[in-house]
């Protein structure tokens, strides 16, 4: 029986790298203190959580192993005040959490396993499934075989005469935030009020012209609907389709290669913080019958970087993924918009203007990277809470299978996919957004900034140049047009600051 009550809960927070590569991220040590979370009480064993703001409710595919951890408050409440996690960890006892786990990852499968041996609080530790991910990535690369938890999927890849306890054993007395909030996030379902907020303006059937000057011109998301309709995809791409015409083809997967069998099978099982997620920028050369299954919707034809033909940036993603998977906050690459259309299952969006950044989320001056929470979940339950009293609220929606969402340059956004689910997503330059990007492209730390390319430093002037051949004068056009916007918001600001526009009376004062 799990009794957790006045749960302590710390954020996790992860640095990334930030706007580089869509889904590429580097975990580092938190660099940002991390925030202190309300008390939460527990009623159930393993099953419903309660915090204050409502009950946490975990996954009824069966939670993974806790292994017995409490949150550091329960300590508080205990009869003995003992902490196995100090008492079994010696003198190493006063590093943090992270450092000990940091250390256990230089170690391979057979020294963690010997070390699990050594007391419960090495048991716990060592058997933090997150150093088994690492060593089944690291050893396997794409080439395992996931077999319920990573622990087992390692020893059944590496050591297979092996017998391990199928289930875990469960430790009296060890508290500890970090690991709880590990598992936590692992295994709770998204809260229906997490959820349910729904802003975001909807459209069906606009005209192109309509879709430009009041979503793309103003940088304004937008929600499209019925407008892949005439996608085969929608049709034909379910798992057996999908998984038979791609064959033994391997598309990116965090930082391996998986065939679409293995990754299905990975992700039937999976219940961890952070899925894997598959996201594949060469989808349509590994496999053109999936170029077939789709097109462009008209709003986003334009494609400006298509004139540096085979040497475009990254710009087309296939994306799959298991419920609680999905992308943490961050700004898309090259200053590009993005238009992301759902074929199968249903995500959930959230996203802030360029000048607001998201609460949690903490973005370096230079804005290569950004320091967030380690998950999505926990993005959710530490910080969803705080938007709800901000001026600037953010956009939110679901989008569901034959939606696709308009994703403005600039914008933050985070998406956690509430089912199996099933995308494409396209990155475009459109003259709207063109000066943005070759200023986004020049700048200083281009080479650190500019993602998709392994010609980082050049992609601007070789842009340029093929735009003027291309489209000779157009770049002049809207750099006359923007200075025309700017002059016209100076004499609108002066206007407005000297008049008072509501009531329509001067407002002069000498
Ligand atoms: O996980 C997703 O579908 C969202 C992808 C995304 O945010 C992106 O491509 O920038």
């Amino acid at each position: 029986m799990l009794s957790y009550r006045n749960l302590l809960l710390k954020t996790k927070i992860t640095k990334r790298k930030h706007s580089r590569t869509k889904h590429s991220s580097i975990t580092k040590k938190p660099k940002f203190t991390p925030k202190i979370q309300q008390p939460f009480s527990a009623t159930d064993e393993d099953e419903e959580l309660e915090g204050e703001d409502g009950n946490f409710s975990l996954k009824s595919s069966g939670p993974s192993h806790s292994h017995g951890v409490q949150p550091l408050g329960n300590l508080y409440l205990s009869i003995s005040s003992i902490n196995s996690r100090n008492t079994g960890l010696g003198n190493l006892q006063t590093l943090t959490d992270e450092l000990v786990l940091e250390i256990l990852g230089l170690l391979g499968g057979t020294h963690l396993g010997i070390l699990s041996t050594v007391s419960k609080s090495f048991y716990v530790f060592c058997n933090h499934e997150p150093l088994w991910r690492n060593l089944v990535l690291e050893t396997c690369k794409g080439g395992f075989l996931f077999n319920g938890s990573w622990k087992k999927t390692y020893v059944g890849a590496n050591k297979p005469s092996f017998d391990i306890f199928s289930s875990g054993i469960k430790v009296k007395d060890f508290y500890s935030d970090y690991l709880f909030q590990s598992w936590l996030c692992a295994n709770l379902e998204m809260k229906p009020e997490w959820i349910e907020r729904d802003n975001i303006v909807r459209k069906k059937g606009i005209s192109v012209e309509e879709f430009v000057l009041n979503f793309e011109e103003p940088n304004k998301p937008v929600l499209l609907e019925g407008c892949l309709k005439n996608w085969p995809a929608i049709k034909k791409w379910d798992r057996e389709y999908l998984t038979e015409i791609c064959g033994d083809v391997r598309f990116s997967v965090g930082p391996v290669e998986m065939n679409l069998e293995d990754y299905y099978k990975y992700s039937d099982q999976v219940n961890e913080e952070r899925p894997l997620y598959l996201f594949d920028p060469k989808f349509v050369e590994k496999v053109p019958n999936l170029g077939m299954d789709y097109e462009v919707p008209k709003y986003f034809n334009e494609d400006l970087f298509s004139v540096l033909g085979n040497e475009r940036p990254d710009y087309r993603w296939i994306i799959i993924g298991p419920s609680g998977s999905g992308s943490s906050f961050h700004i898309d690459p090259n200053s590009t918009s993005a238009w992301n259309a759902v074929i199968r299952g249903s995500k959930k969006w959230v996203l802030f203007p360029p000048d607001v950044v998201p609460p949690g989320v903490y973005p370096s001056p230079d804005g290569a990277e950004v320091a967030c929470p380690v998950s999505i979940i926990e993005w959710f339950m530490n910080f969803y809470n705080a938007t709800k009293s901000w001026k600037k609220r953010p956009i939110e929606c679901i989008c569901k299978a034959g939606e696709v969402i308009f994703v403005p340059n600039g914008w933050w956004h985070l998406v956690i996919n509430l089912e199996d689910s099933v995308a494409i997503t396209q990155n475009f330059v459109s003259r709207r957004n063109l000066l943005n990007v070759l200023d986004f492209l020049k700048r200083p730390n281009a080479c650190t900034l500019v993602s998709g390319t392994r010609d980082r430093v050049s992609l601007h002037d070789r842009f340029k140049n093929a735009i003027e051949a291309t489209l000779p004068g157009a770049i002049d056009e809207l750099n006359l047009k923007a200075e025309e916007k700017r002059s016209q918001e100076k004499k609108h600001s002066f206007w407005e600051s000297v008049t008072d526009s509501k009531v329509g009376a001067f407002k002069f004062s000498f």
